[in-house]
């Protein structure tokens, strides 16, 4: 994968066709604009899936007046390039994972914690469209950087896969693991008692086959499509947390659009909620198969009962504190509100062991 700086510098150029971009809903060329929306997948994938689907309902909505120009990921850069150039506004919109923000919107590193969403993907996705903890409170705190995120979706349940066996929390002992660059995660592994450390998933199928690190977490479609399961021996479906992405804007441009434009943006954005779940629903199925009959690149999959889930849910608790303790800016409110929302719509108490509801 190669990550094209030029390509990024090119589209800063205009991109070439001369139309307008990042100015705060200005347009040129006979009324038209093209705005950029990065991604941090690739073609085929959830999140640039999104982007083309968005980006083509805007389109119609607009009578072909806005044009959205997805990228897909490495096209600008990095995941940590692409949250820079949202808070900058040198592109007006992007799909971002919150697991890239962690050193910038500490707030946001509540999604590193294991078994904190319901266990049905369906619920976590009902979590993330009702949550005012989420919506207003943890928007405002990403607002404070420039970043509006207008949604928050799940990409489905996170899995894991390694080099060998894992199904407790000791078989993590001194494994090197591979995460996103948010603190939080990386805590929630030195829980486990493994070694983590963070990188990009561009340079993550190298690093998986030579074994500098050996597991990952993801969710399966994921997974599959990069190919990691031809670097990995063993899947472990843990279903620890949930792969949340979030549909994000650069704040002053977003400001500074027309009622009507925003209007049009929020609803589209609304409407692409239950889009974007069928979506990643259909596609982590559909890998799901495909690993588990792939003989050229055995994988074993392991589907964890709820007794060792319930292990490693005990030792993921602690990290909670943590986040209260060091991570939170305002004494972990956000997550106290969170929790209370999830308990509500899951009718469970967080944290506490809560069956399958798949
Ligand atoms: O593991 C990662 O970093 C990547 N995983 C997904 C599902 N989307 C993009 C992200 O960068």
């Amino acid at each position: 994968m190669a990550l094209s700086l030029s390509g990024f510098l090119a589209a800063c150029g205009g991109g070439g066709d001369g139309e307008s971009s990042g100015d705060g809903g200005e347009s040129s060329g006979g009324g038209s604009e093209t705005w950029r929306m990065v991604t941090e997948e690739v073609d085929g994938q959830v999140q640039y899936e999104y982007a083309e689907e968005f980006g083509k309902r805007i389109n119609e909505k607009t009578d072909g007046k806005i044009t959205i120009e997805p990228y897909e990921f490495g096209g600008l850069g990095n995941e940590s390039d692409q949250v820079e150039q949202l808070e900058t506004g040198a592109v007006e919109m992007a799909v971002m994972s919150p697991g890239f923000t962690g050193n910038m919107v500490k707030e946001g590193q509540l999604f590193a914690l294991h078994f904190l969403f319901p266990d049905s993907v369906e619920k976590t996705q009902e979590v993330l469209n009702k949550s005012e903890a989420l919506n207003k409170d943890l928007r405002s705190k990403y607002e404070e950087h420039g970043i509006t995120p207008l949604a928050f979706w799940t990409e489905g349940a996170m899995q894991w896969t390694f080099s060998k066996k894992v199904e407790k929390p000791a078989d993590f002992e001194g494994l090197k693991m591979r995460t996103q660059t948010s603190p939080l995660i990386l805590e929630s592994y030195k829980a486990y008692g493994a070694d983590p450390q963070s990188m990009s998933w561009g340079e993550l199928y190298t690093a998986l086959d030579r074994g500098t690190v050996e597991g990952q977490e993801n969710p399966i479609f994921f997974i599959g499509d990069a190919s990691f399961h031809e670097v990995q021996d063993y899947m472990t479906l843990s279903n620890h947390n949930n792969y949340v992405a979030m549909t994000t804007v650069n704040s002053d441009w977003y400001d500074g659009l027309d009622e009507e434009m925003q209007k049009t943006i929020d609803e589209t954005v609304q409407e692409m909620q239950e889009w974007v779940y069928e979506e990643q629903e259909a596609q982590n199925e559909e890998w799901l198969k495909t690993i588990k009959e792939d003989e050229e690149n055995a994988t074993e999959v392991i589907e964890l009962t709820e007794e060792q889930r319930e292990a490693f849910r005990k030792e993921a608790m602690g990290v909670r504190d943590f986040y209260r303790e060091e991570v939170s800016t305002v004494d972990g409110e956000i997550l106290d509100k969170l929790e209370k929302e999830i308990s509500e719509i899951s009718g469970e108490e967080t944290g506490e062991s809560s069956g399958s509801e798949e």
